[in-house]
């Protein structure tokens, strides 16, 4: 099925984005609630090599029940079991990263502006308002930070100690990159835009945060100027009012509280293109630990990945008698093709059964009723095949960023006695 890229109109439904919104949840405390959250519950990833145990937050701005692993800049992670509850994550637990703390809490809405220039014919400064007149697109797509899981590779490497909760999938409402730089008018020889946020480095040496991507591909007419997640607007945290979405790339692309587009006549040599978020060119882009001979490159597009979401490690099933066994994929920069579960450690597939497709670029629910014939320690496994018919690999991607994994997953439980009255 295609990519499901519509025109919409919400009418009156879908507000031009408010900072009234965002009153209540910042107000309280301002950047109080940033610095200190309530430490509500813990949980321990129980990983070798110095187990990170967490704290639950519910204090942060416009968030629900989210896992803290740094408050500021914020980095808090979806609670793995929101997964479960649907294909969409609720805006209130779509996950938050954000590099410098030098961020607005609370942008204003009637003087933001994006500008626009570099390589064009005109230079703009529009503002949310002439953003908003352009024609309206939306589609489903999963944001996943480019180290998600990265706490689970062995050696681990520096950065955020994500386990798998750095991911989201929202339906995004916006106008097309596209049509935004038709307005302006690009010159020939445009090679990159690059696009930059509200939110600043702290000290003047610091490389600001920005990324950019092709020309070709900023006017694919996907790459997507969003205003709204869920139908509702943007939470502060996740880039209100603005964000760029760039469907199927890793999140790091996709910058909030966006406030700058340049079309750029030449490579660009930003620090975070250059040097930060870069994968070996080796197969699954992965070395051995004391590897130093290879080539570097810009991590783009995201992987094929599937989880159980229904059982987690140390659950117990039943021996003999029907379980259902569900979770979530996605095809990374295309569709679900199918997802498959093996028993016997990866010696045999069965194939399961694949849930609404929402679109090439989301989550795609998965489930089967599996009987495990023995009792005892049983390992899980679930495989993502895509549209392009890769398959996440069975053993795991390791690199110095930690970057990328996409390790087909394995799910420890122990089988034992059918529960309930028999
Ligand atoms: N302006 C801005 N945009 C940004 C970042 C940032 O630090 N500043 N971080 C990027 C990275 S690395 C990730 S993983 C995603 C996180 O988006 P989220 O907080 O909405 O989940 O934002 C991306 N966009
Ligand atoms: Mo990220």
């Amino acid at each position: 099925m295609p990519n499901r890229v519509s025109m919409v109109d919400h009418g009156s439904s879908l507000a031009v984005p408010s900072r009234r919104r965002l009153i209540g949840a910042v107000a309280v405390g301002g950047l109080g609630l940033l610095a200190k959250p309530a430490l509500a519950e813990t949980i321990d990833f129980k990983v070798p090599g110095g187990a990170p145990t967490r704290d639950y937050t519910t204090t942060m701005p416009e968030k629900g029940r989210m896992i803290v692993q740094r408050t500021r800049p914020p980095w808090l992670e979806v609670p793995f079991e929101v997964f479960d509850k649907g294909v969409f994550t609720p805006n209130d637990q779509n996950f938050v990263s954000w590099h410098y703390a030098g961020f607005p809490t609370d942008p204003d809405v009637a003087t933001h502006t994006v500008k626009v220039h570099g390589l064009v014919n005109k230079e703009l400064s529009l503002s949310i308002a002439d953003i908003m007149k352009l024609p309206h697109i939306e589609y489903a797509a999963v944001s996943q930070c480019a180290g998600n899981s990265r706490l689970y590779m062995a050696p681990r490497t520096p950065g955020a100690q994500w386990a798998n909760g750095s991911m989201s999938n929202a339906v995004y409402t916006g106008v097309r990159l596209k049509d935004v730089l038709d307005l302006a008018g690009v010159k020939a020889g445009a090679q990159r835009v690059r696009f930059g946020g509200l939110d600043d480095a702290p000290l003047p040496d610091t490389p600001k945060f920005m990324k950019s991507i092709d020309i070709d591909h900023a006017r694919d007419g996907e790459v997507m100027i969003a205003f709204a997640m869920n139908g509702k607007q943007i939470p502060m945290l996740n880039g209100f009012p603005l964000k760029i979405v760039v469907p199927g790339w890793c999140a790091v692309y996709w910058i909030k509280m966006l406030n700058d587009i340049e079309v750029m006549d030449q490579p660009d040599t930003n620090y975070y293109t250059t040097n930060g978020y870069r994968e070996p060119v080796t197969p699954l882009h992965t070395i051995k630990p004391t590897d130093t001979d290879f080539k570097l490159t810009s991590i783009t597009k995201m992987f094929p990945r599937s989880f159980i979401t229904n059982l987690k490690n140390g659950d117990s099933v039943k021996v003999g008698a029907p379980s259902v066994v569900r979770g979530i994929a996605f095809g990374g920069d295309n569709g679900v093709a199918g997802v498959d579960l093996s028993l016997d450690g990866g010696k045999t597939w069965l194939p399961t059964q694949l849930g609404k497709d929402e679109g090439k670029y989301s989550f795609r629910q998965w489930q089967t009723n599996v009987t495990i014939p023995t009792r005892g320690a049983q390992a899980l496994m679930v495989r993502c095949t895509n549209t392009e018919k890769l398959v996440q690999p069975s053993t795991p991607v390791w690199n110095r960023g930690g970057y990328m994994q996409y390790v087909t997953e394995t799910t420890h439980v122990v089988a034992g006695e059918p529960s309930g009255p028999f």
